[in-house]
């Protein structure tokens, strides 16, 4: 199967649903053959980053990382699917440059912040607002809202199927060769 390697960015406040529509969009792109690697907190704060926090530091130098991982990868012809916070607008435009912007499709997962800390669900906002956990993005921390995004998935208003179907519809074409 002919692939454009891209850099799929999806980004969003804690959660949003970036990481359910990037597992669920990167099984149905691997399904039709694709060649595809997903980015997340789960393998990337775990290893490569584990040195970094959640102050505004830690995380420019956690997204610097996570791009020049997914520049080495769409070298190798992978589309990578990246699920991260990415909460300011200066750090995502750097990606696009690291990995060229005619690779980088950017994802706004977004969800109001009363919805994400409705869902809670690792119970972070609530150690959030009880000060248990600093630097909490969206309580204490910020998170800058895309400027040009090229899809905005409100995920408060459709269900994760309508999501997945609409960011099918506009992935599809913009992968194939
Ligand atoms: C935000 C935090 C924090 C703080 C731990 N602020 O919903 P989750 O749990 O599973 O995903 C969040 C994840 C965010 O890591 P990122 O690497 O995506 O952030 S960034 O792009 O801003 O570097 C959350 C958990 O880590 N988490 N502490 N203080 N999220």
């Amino acid at each position: 199967l002919n692939q454009r390697a891209s850099v799929i960015w999806f980004t969003g406040l804690s959660g949003s649903g970036k990481s359910t529509l990037a597992v669920q969009l990167e099984a149905q792109l691997h399904a039709l053959g694709f060649k595809t690697y997903l980015l997340d907190g789960d393998n990337i704060r775990t290893g490569l980053n584990k040195d970094l926090t959640f102050t505004d530091e830690g995380r420019v130098e956690n997204i610097r990382r996570i791009g020049e991982v997914s520049k080495l990868m769409t070298d190798a012809g992978v589309i990578v699917l990246s699920a991260f916070i990415s909460p300011f607008n200066a750090d995502r435009d750097q990606v696009k440059n690291i990995v060229g912007a005619e690779n980088y499709i950017e994802i706004f997962v977004d969800a109001p912040l009363e919805v994400c800390e409705q869902r809670d669900v690792k119970g972070l906002y609530k150690k959030a607002r009880a000060g248990e956990v600093k630097n909490f993005t969206g309580i204490d921390s910020p998170y800058e809202t895309p400027v040009h995004p090229d899809l905005t998935v409100p995920t408060g208003e459709w269900s994760v199927e309508e999501s997945i179907g609409k960011l099918m519809a506009f992935i599809l074409p913009r992968v194939k060769l």
